[in-house]
């Protein structure tokens, strides 16, 4: 990724994405994903301030895409956002993050999840087991989920962080996180059964269409992008489900 956008953003947007990046380089077998036309770098301002956006795609066998993006609204407002879409054949949760926060100040939202998407929605015993051994966290501003946000797992990390030691305890839970879904990943067996396979993609599905009901996410792409762009880039780009 050009470091342009990375190195002027918030701290523990930087460093979170550092940390994807080396998770992902030492664990999977990391090949080009191509990014539908234009959108790799792209400006918008319509009306009030300038947005930037940065995209970094992978692909890996267990992976159909792992999405990494920046994002800068104005002077003012930092994003990151992360998706690690797993190929169907895999019965694999889906790895999602996403912080918003102002450049020198405070991160007003930091969410991180393995989120199941098989059809009980429930994750895979390996991943119960391995998330219930992480030590208990506690943040001083938890913060509650929206109404839309039913695919979320029972270890769901939503917060505001409060100061630095917040912010490197939030890091710190979502690296671990990421290593241990690539870890398990690399060693599980593709699905053999159609019926499985169907289902992963159906669980996929449902969890872009309520990701898509963001209204928050939707209404500063359609403030620089307008309404079409902005739905257009929800659903190929950043929630796209298996075709
Ligand atoms: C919240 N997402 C937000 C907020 C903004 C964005 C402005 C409100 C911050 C706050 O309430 O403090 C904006 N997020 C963006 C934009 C992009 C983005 C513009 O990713 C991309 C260009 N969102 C995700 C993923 C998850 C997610 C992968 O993209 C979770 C895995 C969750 N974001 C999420 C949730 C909220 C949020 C749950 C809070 C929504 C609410 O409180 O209504």
């Amino acid at each position: 990724m050009p470091a342009s956008l990375r190195n002027r953003q918030h701290a523990l947007i930087c460093q979170l994405a550092e940390c994807i990046e080396k998770v992902w380089q030492t664990n999977l077998d990391l090949s080009p994903y191509r990014v539908p036309e234009g959108l790799g770098y792209i400006e918008g301002h319509l009306e009030g301030e300038k947005l930037v956006i940065e995209n970094l795609c992978y692909q890996a066998p267990q992976f159909r895409k792992l999405h990494l993006e920046l994002a800068q609204v104005g002077s003012g407002l930092d994003i990151l956002h992360c998706v690690m879409f797993p190929n169907p054949e895999y019965a694999l949760p889906i790895f999602g993050a996403d912080i918003v926060g102002g450049r020198g100040g405070a991160i007003s939202a930091a969410i991180a999840d393995l989120s199941p998407v098989n059809a009980g929605r429930s994750l895979p015993v390996r991943y119960n087991q391995a998330l219930s051994a992480l030590p208990d966290l506690n943040f001083s501003q938890p913060r509650a989920l929206p109404e839309w946000a039913d695919i979320f797992s029972e270890f769901c990390l939503f917060v505001r962080p409060m100061g630095a030691l917040e912010e490197q305890a939030f890091l710190q839970r979502v690296g671990d996180f990421l290593t241990l879904h690539c870890q398990i990943a690399s060693e599980t067996k593709p699905l053999i059964s159609e019926i499985d396979v169907a289902s992963s993609i159906a669980g996929q599905q449902y969890y872009c269409e309520k990701q898509q009901q963001n209204d928050k996410t939707r209404r500063v792409l359609e403030k620089s992008f307008g309404t079409e762009w902005a739905d257009r880039y929800m659903t190929t780009m950043l929630f796209d489900s298996v075709a």
